[in-house]
Protein backbone atom coordinates (compact mmCIF):
# COMPACT_ATOMS: atom_id res chain seq x y z
CA UNK A 1 0.00 0.00 0.00
CA UNK A 2 1.09 3.32 -1.00
CA UNK A 3 2.47 5.49 2.32
CA UNK A 4 0.01 7.86 3.46
CA UNK A 5 0.66 11.30 2.90
CA UNK A 6 -2.53 13.43 3.92
CA UNK A 7 -4.79 13.16 7.13
CA UNK A 8 -8.48 12.97 6.11
CA UNK A 9 -10.96 14.80 7.87
CA UNK A 10 -14.92 14.90 7.64
CA UNK A 11 -15.72 18.38 6.86
CA UNK A 12 -19.73 18.31 5.56
CA UNK A 13 -22.44 16.46 6.27
CA UNK A 14 -26.07 16.82 5.68
CA UNK A 15 -29.90 14.90 5.26
CA UNK A 16 -32.87 15.05 4.49
CA UNK A 17 -36.00 15.08 6.31
CA UNK A 18 -37.05 11.54 7.56
CA UNK A 19 -40.68 9.90 7.21
CA UNK A 20 -43.18 8.99 4.00
CA UNK A 21 -41.83 11.49 1.81
CA UNK A 22 -42.58 10.20 -1.82
CA UNK A 23 -39.67 10.87 -3.42
CA UNK A 24 -37.00 8.00 -5.04
CA UNK A 25 -34.08 7.03 -3.04
CA UNK A 26 -32.12 8.93 -5.83
CA UNK A 27 -33.71 12.03 -4.89
CA UNK A 28 -32.89 11.71 -1.04
CA UNK A 29 -29.47 10.88 -2.48
CA UNK A 30 -28.72 13.76 -4.60
CA UNK A 31 -30.95 16.53 -1.91
CA UNK A 32 -28.61 14.95 0.83
CA UNK A 33 -25.31 15.17 -0.84
CA UNK A 34 -26.45 19.06 -2.13
CA UNK A 35 -26.81 20.01 1.72
CA UNK A 36 -23.29 18.38 2.66
CA UNK A 37 -21.27 19.74 -0.29
CA UNK A 38 -22.94 23.06 1.06
CA UNK A 39 -22.30 22.70 4.72
CA UNK A 40 -18.13 21.92 3.62
CA UNK A 41 -18.75 24.92 1.50
CA UNK A 42 -16.84 22.90 -1.15
CA UNK A 43 -18.94 22.61 -4.92
CA UNK A 44 -19.83 19.31 -6.37
CA UNK A 45 -17.22 19.90 -9.21
CA UNK A 46 -14.50 19.82 -6.27
CA UNK A 47 -15.16 16.24 -5.23
CA UNK A 48 -12.95 13.88 -7.15
CA UNK A 49 -14.54 11.17 -5.34
CA UNK A 50 -17.81 9.14 -5.02
CA UNK A 51 -18.76 6.30 -2.35
CA UNK A 52 -22.54 5.33 -2.45
CA UNK A 53 -24.55 2.62 -0.64
CA UNK A 54 -27.20 1.12 -2.37
CA UNK A 55 -30.49 1.11 -1.72
CA UNK A 56 -33.60 -1.36 -1.16
CA UNK A 57 -36.48 0.73 -2.74
CA UNK A 58 -34.83 1.49 -6.39
CA UNK A 59 -31.96 -0.64 -6.60
CA UNK A 60 -29.18 0.14 -9.15
CA UNK A 61 -26.28 -1.72 -11.04
CA UNK A 62 -23.21 0.21 -9.85
CA UNK A 63 -25.43 2.50 -7.33
CA UNK A 64 -22.45 5.11 -7.04
CA UNK A 65 -21.95 4.80 -10.58
CA UNK A 66 -25.96 5.62 -11.46
CA UNK A 67 -25.28 8.43 -8.83
CA UNK A 68 -22.45 10.12 -10.28
CA UNK A 69 -23.67 9.89 -13.97
CA UNK A 70 -27.19 11.05 -12.30
CA UNK A 71 -25.59 14.70 -10.50
CA UNK A 72 -23.19 15.14 -13.44
CA UNK A 73 -20.01 13.90 -11.29
CA UNK A 74 -19.21 11.90 -14.43
CA UNK A 75 -17.98 12.05 -16.65
CA UNK A 76 -15.06 13.66 -15.35
CA UNK A 77 -10.99 13.00 -15.60
CA UNK A 78 -9.68 12.09 -12.60
CA UNK A 79 -13.18 10.72 -10.61
CA UNK A 80 -13.42 7.63 -9.02
CA UNK A 81 -16.71 6.19 -7.79
CA UNK A 82 -17.07 3.04 -5.79
CA UNK A 83 -20.43 1.61 -4.27
CA UNK A 84 -19.69 -0.65 -0.94
CA UNK A 85 -22.93 -3.05 0.29
CA UNK A 86 -21.94 -3.95 3.74
CA UNK A 87 -25.83 -3.45 4.79
CA UNK A 88 -26.31 -1.27 7.23
CA UNK A 89 -23.20 -1.29 8.37
CA UNK A 90 -22.01 0.68 4.94
CA UNK A 91 -22.15 4.23 6.09
CA UNK A 92 -19.54 3.50 8.52
CA UNK A 93 -17.33 1.08 5.40
CA UNK A 94 -18.08 3.83 3.13
CA UNK A 95 -16.21 6.49 5.55
CA UNK A 96 -13.55 4.00 6.27
CA UNK A 97 -13.16 3.65 2.31
CA UNK A 98 -13.30 7.45 1.67
CA UNK A 99 -10.78 8.04 4.35
CA UNK A 100 -8.62 5.99 2.43
CA UNK A 101 -9.20 7.15 -0.98
CA UNK A 102 -8.13 10.39 0.46
CA UNK A 103 -5.02 9.12 2.76
CA UNK A 104 -3.68 6.54 -0.06
CA UNK A 105 -5.40 7.50 -3.10
CA UNK A 106 -4.41 11.11 -3.47
CA UNK A 107 -8.14 12.33 -3.55
CA UNK A 108 -9.31 15.52 -2.36
CA UNK A 109 -12.89 15.38 -1.57
CA UNK A 110 -14.90 12.46 -1.22
CA UNK A 111 -18.71 12.55 -0.76
CA UNK A 112 -20.25 9.31 1.34
CA UNK A 113 -23.85 9.10 0.75
CA UNK A 114 -27.17 7.00 1.35
CA UNK A 115 -30.54 6.77 0.72
CA UNK A 116 -33.76 5.25 0.50
CA UNK A 117 -37.45 5.27 0.65
CA UNK A 118 -38.61 1.86 2.22
CA UNK A 119 -41.42 3.85 4.12
CA UNK A 120 -43.08 4.37 1.15
CA UNK A 121 -42.71 1.01 -0.37
CA UNK A 122 -46.06 -0.42 0.51
CA UNK A 123 -45.90 -2.92 3.22
CA UNK A 124 -45.93 -6.10 1.21
CA UNK A 125 -43.52 -5.09 -1.34
CA UNK A 126 -41.04 -3.65 1.29
CA UNK A 127 -41.35 -7.16 3.18
CA UNK A 128 -40.96 -9.61 -0.08
CA UNK A 129 -37.48 -7.28 -0.44
CA UNK A 130 -36.34 -7.06 2.61
CA UNK A 131 -37.04 -11.05 3.57
CA UNK A 132 -35.24 -12.04 0.02
CA UNK A 133 -32.21 -10.00 1.61
CA UNK A 134 -31.10 -12.45 4.67
CA UNK A 135 -33.42 -15.30 3.25
CA UNK A 136 -32.06 -18.99 4.53
CA UNK A 137 -32.79 -21.04 1.80
CA UNK A 138 -31.83 -24.57 3.81
CA UNK A 139 -33.78 -22.94 6.71
CA UNK A 140 -35.95 -20.24 6.09
CA UNK A 141 -36.76 -18.13 8.70
CA UNK A 142 -40.59 -16.89 9.22
CA UNK A 143 -41.50 -13.55 7.54
CA UNK A 144 -40.48 -11.14 9.06
CA UNK A 145 -37.22 -12.57 8.20
CA UNK A 146 -34.93 -9.93 9.74
CA UNK A 147 -36.82 -9.34 12.69
CA UNK A 148 -37.11 -13.17 13.43
CA UNK A 149 -33.54 -13.32 12.97
CA UNK A 150 -32.57 -11.01 15.50
CA UNK A 151 -35.43 -12.19 17.50
CA UNK A 152 -33.85 -15.77 17.69
CA UNK A 153 -30.17 -14.43 18.52
CA UNK A 154 -32.41 -12.33 21.14
CA UNK A 155 -34.11 -15.41 22.46
CA UNK A 156 -30.39 -17.49 22.60
CA UNK A 157 -29.45 -14.36 24.74
CA UNK A 158 -32.42 -14.64 27.30
CA UNK A 159 -32.08 -18.74 27.29
CA UNK A 160 -28.74 -18.27 28.22
CA UNK A 161 -29.60 -15.37 31.36
CA UNK A 162 -27.82 -12.75 29.70
CA UNK A 163 -30.16 -10.53 28.96
CA UNK A 164 -33.99 -10.34 30.62
CA UNK A 165 -37.61 -9.26 28.22
CA UNK A 166 -37.73 -6.27 30.44
CA UNK A 167 -33.93 -5.45 29.50
CA UNK A 168 -34.41 -5.45 25.97
CA UNK A 169 -37.54 -3.56 25.83
CA UNK A 170 -35.98 -0.75 27.90
CA UNK A 171 -33.69 -0.54 25.01
CA UNK A 172 -36.92 0.76 23.01
CA UNK A 173 -37.87 3.35 25.77
CA UNK A 174 -34.28 5.01 25.98
CA UNK A 175 -34.32 5.28 22.78
CA UNK A 176 -37.45 7.24 22.78
CA UNK A 177 -36.43 9.34 25.65
CA UNK A 178 -32.96 10.14 23.17
CA UNK A 179 -35.33 11.00 20.43
CA UNK A 180 -37.66 13.82 22.01
CA UNK A 181 -34.49 16.13 22.42
CA UNK A 182 -33.76 15.97 18.68
CA UNK A 183 -36.05 17.77 16.30
CA UNK A 184 -35.25 15.55 13.10
CA UNK A 185 -36.49 12.56 14.99
CA UNK A 186 -39.81 10.76 13.97
CA UNK A 187 -40.36 9.74 17.63
CA UNK A 188 -40.95 12.84 19.87
CA UNK A 189 -42.83 10.94 22.58
CA UNK A 190 -41.21 9.19 24.96
CA UNK A 191 -42.32 5.55 25.59
CA UNK A 192 -43.13 3.28 28.69
CA UNK A 193 -41.98 -0.56 28.82
CA UNK A 194 -45.55 -0.96 29.10
CA UNK A 195 -46.59 0.40 25.89
CA UNK A 196 -42.99 -1.18 24.06
CA UNK A 197 -44.06 -4.69 25.68
CA UNK A 198 -47.95 -4.21 24.90
CA UNK A 199 -47.12 -3.39 21.22
CA UNK A 200 -48.18 -5.72 18.39
CA UNK A 201 -45.86 -9.03 18.33
CA UNK A 202 -43.56 -9.16 15.68
CA UNK A 203 -41.59 -12.20 17.27
CA UNK A 204 -41.55 -14.12 20.45
CA UNK A 205 -39.37 -11.56 22.26
CA UNK A 206 -40.09 -8.65 19.92
CA UNK A 207 -42.63 -5.98 19.86
CA UNK A 208 -43.41 -3.76 16.54
CA UNK A 209 -41.87 -0.72 18.84
CA UNK A 210 -38.25 -2.97 19.03
CA UNK A 211 -37.44 -3.01 15.43
CA UNK A 212 -36.14 -0.47 12.95
CA UNK A 213 -38.46 2.37 12.68
CA UNK A 214 -39.10 2.17 8.78
CA UNK A 215 -38.37 5.58 7.06
CA UNK A 216 -37.42 7.56 3.79
CA UNK A 217 -34.32 9.42 4.24
CA UNK A 218 -30.96 10.75 2.79
CA UNK A 219 -27.71 11.65 4.36
CA UNK A 220 -24.48 12.30 3.12
CA UNK A 221 -20.64 13.13 4.38
CA UNK A 222 -17.75 14.93 3.09
CA UNK A 223 -14.60 13.49 3.68
CA UNK A 224 -11.71 15.72 2.36
CA UNK A 225 -7.73 15.97 2.48
CA UNK A 226 -6.43 18.42 5.07
CA UNK A 227 -3.70 19.84 2.79
CA UNK A 228 -6.53 20.62 0.25
CA UNK A 229 -8.33 22.56 2.77
CA UNK A 230 -5.99 24.54 3.98
CA UNK A 231 -5.30 25.53 0.74
CA UNK A 232 -9.42 25.78 0.07
CA UNK A 233 -9.20 27.66 3.08
CA UNK A 234 -6.20 30.03 2.94
CA UNK A 235 -6.50 30.86 -0.86
CA UNK A 236 -10.13 30.84 -1.43
CA UNK A 237 -11.34 32.01 1.75
CA UNK A 238 -13.50 34.96 0.08
CA UNK A 239 -14.44 33.24 -2.93
CA UNK A 240 -14.80 29.91 -4.35
CA UNK A 241 -12.99 28.49 -7.52
CA UNK A 242 -15.35 29.92 -10.07
CA UNK A 243 -15.02 33.43 -8.54
CA UNK A 244 -18.74 33.89 -6.61
CA UNK A 245 -18.57 34.08 -3.14
CA UNK A 246 -18.08 31.33 -1.08
CA UNK A 247 -20.76 29.66 0.96
CA UNK A 248 -20.35 29.96 5.10
CA UNK A 249 -18.57 26.95 6.33
CA UNK A 250 -20.26 24.48 8.59
CA UNK A 251 -18.40 24.53 12.07
CA UNK A 252 -17.18 21.00 10.96
CA UNK A 253 -15.04 22.28 8.40
CA UNK A 254 -14.28 25.92 9.80
CA UNK A 255 -12.29 24.43 12.36
CA UNK A 256 -10.31 22.47 10.37
CA UNK A 257 -12.88 19.28 10.24
CA UNK A 258 -12.95 15.95 12.13
CA UNK A 259 -10.56 13.41 12.23
CA UNK A 260 -11.16 9.54 11.66
CA UNK A 261 -8.64 8.26 13.97
CA UNK A 262 -9.22 4.73 13.21
CA UNK A 263 -11.11 1.73 12.26
CA UNK A 264 -12.33 -1.70 12.13
CA UNK A 265 -14.27 -4.40 10.93
CA UNK A 266 -15.50 -7.53 10.84
CA UNK A 267 -17.83 -9.75 9.40
CA UNK A 268 -20.30 -12.70 10.53
CA UNK A 269 -22.85 -14.97 8.64
CA UNK A 270 -25.24 -13.33 6.59
CA UNK A 271 -28.54 -15.20 8.83
CA UNK A 272 -27.78 -16.82 12.11
CA UNK A 273 -26.54 -20.36 11.81
CA UNK A 274 -28.65 -23.59 12.81
CA UNK A 275 -27.11 -23.13 16.40
CA UNK A 276 -26.06 -20.10 17.71
CA UNK A 277 -23.17 -19.02 19.11
CA UNK A 278 -20.36 -16.58 19.96
CA UNK A 279 -18.45 -16.84 16.76
CA UNK A 280 -21.36 -15.26 14.23
CA UNK A 281 -20.83 -11.96 16.38
CA UNK A 282 -17.58 -9.43 14.69
CA UNK A 283 -18.19 -6.31 16.48
CA UNK A 284 -16.29 -7.05 19.09
CA UNK A 285 -13.89 -7.33 16.45
CA UNK A 286 -14.64 -4.43 14.44
CA UNK A 287 -14.26 -2.27 17.87
CA UNK A 288 -10.76 -4.04 18.75
CA UNK A 289 -9.19 -3.09 15.80
CA UNK A 290 -10.87 0.59 15.50
CA UNK A 291 -9.67 1.17 19.01
CA UNK A 292 -6.30 -0.72 18.29
CA UNK A 293 -5.57 1.67 15.46
CA UNK A 294 -6.85 4.97 17.21
CA UNK A 295 -4.37 4.03 19.74
CA UNK A 296 -7.14 4.52 22.88
CA UNK A 297 -9.00 2.62 25.09
CA UNK A 298 -12.36 2.10 25.96
CA UNK A 299 -12.65 4.51 28.62
CA UNK A 300 -11.11 6.95 26.40
CA UNK A 301 -14.55 7.64 24.17
CA UNK A 302 -16.91 10.29 25.01
CA UNK A 303 -19.98 9.89 22.87
CA UNK A 304 -20.88 6.32 21.45
CA UNK A 305 -23.14 5.56 18.63
CA UNK A 306 -24.14 2.24 18.73
CA UNK A 307 -26.13 0.67 16.17
CA UNK A 308 -29.30 -0.55 17.45
CA UNK A 309 -31.67 -2.02 14.95
CA UNK A 310 -33.39 -4.32 17.28
CA UNK A 311 -32.60 -4.06 21.03
CA UNK A 312 -30.33 -6.85 20.88
CA UNK A 313 -27.91 -5.66 18.66
CA UNK A 314 -27.50 -2.54 20.65
CA UNK A 315 -26.71 -4.65 23.95
CA UNK A 316 -24.46 -6.74 21.91
CA UNK A 317 -22.85 -3.34 21.20
CA UNK A 318 -22.59 -1.60 24.47
CA UNK A 319 -20.42 -5.18 25.71
CA UNK A 320 -18.29 -5.10 22.44
CA UNK A 321 -17.59 -1.33 23.28
CA UNK A 322 -16.11 -1.62 26.87
CA UNK A 323 -19.10 0.56 28.37
CA UNK A 324 -20.35 -3.01 29.73
CA UNK A 325 -18.60 -6.52 30.93
CA UNK A 326 -19.72 -9.13 28.55
CA UNK A 327 -22.69 -10.21 30.10
CA UNK A 328 -23.43 -7.20 31.77
CA UNK A 329 -24.83 -5.10 28.64
CA UNK A 330 -28.79 -5.52 29.87
CA UNK A 331 -27.46 -4.43 33.50
CA UNK A 332 -26.30 -1.54 32.20
CA UNK A 333 -29.35 -0.54 30.16
CA UNK A 334 -31.38 -1.08 33.27
CA UNK A 335 -28.69 1.42 34.45
CA UNK A 336 -29.77 3.93 32.07
CA UNK A 337 -33.00 3.39 32.21
CA UNK A 338 -33.30 4.17 35.62
CA UNK A 339 -30.95 6.97 35.46
CA UNK A 340 -32.68 8.62 32.84
CA UNK A 341 -36.63 7.99 34.36
CA UNK A 342 -38.52 11.03 34.06
CA UNK A 343 -36.20 12.82 31.34
CA UNK A 344 -34.75 15.76 33.36
CA UNK A 345 -31.00 14.10 32.68
CA UNK A 346 -28.34 16.10 31.10
CA UNK A 347 -26.43 14.56 28.14
CA UNK A 348 -23.42 13.43 29.80
CA UNK A 349 -25.34 11.26 31.45
CA UNK A 350 -26.59 9.26 29.04
CA UNK A 351 -23.84 9.49 26.18
CA UNK A 352 -25.00 6.94 23.31
CA UNK A 353 -27.46 7.66 20.30
CA UNK A 354 -28.45 11.01 21.86
CA UNK A 355 -30.05 11.50 18.57
CA UNK A 356 -32.45 8.44 19.37
CA UNK A 357 -31.09 5.52 16.99
CA UNK A 358 -32.83 3.51 14.60
CA UNK A 359 -35.31 2.82 16.98
CA UNK A 360 -36.66 6.16 17.77
CA UNK A 361 -35.10 8.69 15.31
CA UNK A 362 -35.97 6.81 12.10
CA UNK A 363 -34.27 4.05 9.83
CA UNK A 364 -34.35 4.67 5.96
CA UNK A 365 -32.24 0.63 5.41
CA UNK A 366 -29.15 1.35 5.08
CA UNK A 367 -28.87 4.81 5.86
CA UNK A 368 -29.07 5.36 9.86
CA UNK A 369 -25.45 4.93 10.59
CA UNK A 370 -24.93 7.91 8.31
CA UNK A 371 -26.94 9.32 11.53
CA UNK A 372 -24.62 8.00 14.40
CA UNK A 373 -21.70 9.85 12.10
CA UNK A 374 -23.70 12.85 12.30
CA UNK A 375 -24.52 13.11 15.67
CA UNK A 376 -20.99 11.94 16.27
CA UNK A 377 -19.62 15.04 14.27
CA UNK A 378 -22.25 17.24 15.64
CA UNK A 379 -20.88 16.39 19.19
CA UNK A 380 -17.44 16.84 18.24
CA UNK A 381 -17.88 20.11 17.23
CA UNK A 382 -20.04 21.38 19.86
CA UNK A 383 -22.94 21.63 17.40
CA UNK A 384 -25.40 19.35 18.68
CA UNK A 385 -27.74 22.26 20.75
CA UNK A 386 -28.28 22.55 24.32
CA UNK A 387 -30.50 19.26 24.90
CA UNK A 388 -28.16 16.92 23.11
CA UNK A 389 -24.85 18.17 23.47
CA UNK A 390 -22.18 16.19 25.79
CA UNK A 391 -19.84 18.74 27.36
CA UNK A 392 -16.27 18.85 25.95
CA UNK A 393 -16.65 15.38 24.06
CA UNK A 394 -13.59 15.39 22.53
CA UNK A 395 -13.77 11.59 21.02
CA UNK A 396 -16.56 9.88 19.66
CA UNK A 397 -16.91 6.10 18.27
CA UNK A 398 -19.67 4.96 15.71
CA UNK A 399 -20.84 1.59 15.09
CA UNK A 400 -22.77 0.11 11.75
CA UNK A 401 -23.84 -3.52 11.20
CA UNK A 402 -25.13 -5.11 8.21
CA UNK A 403 -27.93 -7.87 7.97
CA UNK A 404 -28.28 -10.00 10.74
CA UNK A 405 -24.90 -9.47 13.04
CA UNK A 406 -23.40 -10.05 9.23
CA UNK A 407 -20.82 -6.81 9.15
CA UNK A 408 -19.64 -4.75 11.58
CA UNK A 409 -17.88 -1.89 10.92
CA UNK A 410 -16.47 0.66 13.73
CA UNK A 411 -15.13 4.00 13.60
CA UNK A 412 -13.10 6.50 15.60
CA UNK A 413 -13.40 9.91 15.43
CA UNK A 414 -12.16 12.92 17.24
CA UNK A 415 -12.41 17.04 17.42
CA UNK A 416 -8.70 17.84 16.29
CA UNK A 417 -6.16 18.52 19.19
CA UNK A 418 -6.15 22.87 18.83
C1 LIG B 1 -42.89 0.55 13.52
N1 LIG B 1 -43.65 1.53 13.99
C2 LIG B 1 -42.98 2.20 14.91
C3 LIG B 1 -41.71 1.57 15.00
N2 LIG B 1 -41.69 0.56 14.12
N3 LIG B 1 -43.32 3.24 15.65
C4 LIG B 1 -42.42 3.70 16.51
N4 LIG B 1 -41.18 3.18 16.66
C5 LIG B 1 -40.81 2.11 15.92
N5 LIG B 1 -39.59 1.61 16.09
C6 LIG B 1 -45.01 1.89 13.61
C7 LIG B 1 -45.07 2.43 12.21
O1 LIG B 1 -44.73 3.81 12.16
C8 LIG B 1 -46.51 2.20 11.85
O2 LIG B 1 -47.32 3.19 12.47
C9 LIG B 1 -46.78 0.88 12.57
O3 LIG B 1 -45.81 0.75 13.60
C10 LIG B 1 -46.66 -0.31 11.65
O4 LIG B 1 -45.36 -0.30 11.03
P1 LIG B 1 -45.23 -0.57 9.49
O5 LIG B 1 -43.80 -0.72 9.15
O6 LIG B 1 -46.01 0.43 8.71
O7 LIG B 1 -46.04 -1.93 9.44
P2 LIG B 1 -45.82 -3.25 8.70
O8 LIG B 1 -45.73 -3.01 7.24
O9 LIG B 1 -46.88 -4.18 9.21
O10 LIG B 1 -44.41 -3.81 9.18
C11 LIG B 1 -44.10 -3.95 10.53
C12 LIG B 1 -42.66 -4.48 10.62
C13 LIG B 1 -41.77 -3.62 9.72
C14 LIG B 1 -42.24 -4.46 12.08
C15 LIG B 1 -42.63 -5.93 10.11
O11 LIG B 1 -41.87 -2.26 10.14
C16 LIG B 1 -40.34 -4.04 9.78
O12 LIG B 1 -39.93 -5.03 9.19
N6 LIG B 1 -39.51 -3.28 10.47
C17 LIG B 1 -38.08 -3.59 10.59
C18 LIG B 1 -37.35 -3.01 9.42
C19 LIG B 1 -36.01 -3.65 9.27
O13 LIG B 1 -35.85 -4.88 9.32
N7 LIG B 1 -34.98 -2.85 9.05
C20 LIG B 1 -33.63 -3.34 8.93
C21 LIG B 1 -33.09 -3.61 10.28
S1 LIG B 1 -31.63 -4.62 10.19
P3 LIG B 1 -48.51 3.91 11.72
O14 LIG B 1 -49.03 4.88 12.75
O15 LIG B 1 -47.89 4.58 10.53
O16 LIG B 1 -49.45 2.80 11.37
C22 LIG B 1 -30.44 -3.50 9.85
C23 LIG B 1 -29.21 -4.03 9.23
C24 LIG B 1 -29.24 -3.87 7.75
O17 LIG B 1 -30.63 -2.35 10.07
O18 LIG B 1 -28.28 -4.32 7.10
O19 LIG B 1 -30.18 -3.29 7.21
Amino acid sequence: MPRRHVTARIVGHGMTKLGKLGKTATELMQEALQTALGSSGLKLKDLDGLVAVPSLSHPHFMEAHFLATRTGLLPHSNVRVRTIDTGGAGPVSGLLEAVRMVEYERCQAVAVVAGDAVSSLDSAEFLRRADETCRNPDMPLPSPCIPNGYDRVARWHMDNGHVTREQLAMVSVLMSRQATRHPSAMTQCSRTLQDVLDAPSVGLATSQLECARRADGGAALIVASSDFMDEYLGHDRMSSRDGTPAPTLGAAAADGGIVVLGGGEASGPLYPPPVIDETMFSCEAAANAALSEAQLLPEDIDWHGLYDCFPICFVRAVEACGLAKRGGGGRWVEEMYERTQGGEYAAREFPVNTHGGLLAFGAPWEVPAMYNIIEAVQQLSGTAGKERQVDGARRALVYGNGGIFSHSAVAILARPVD
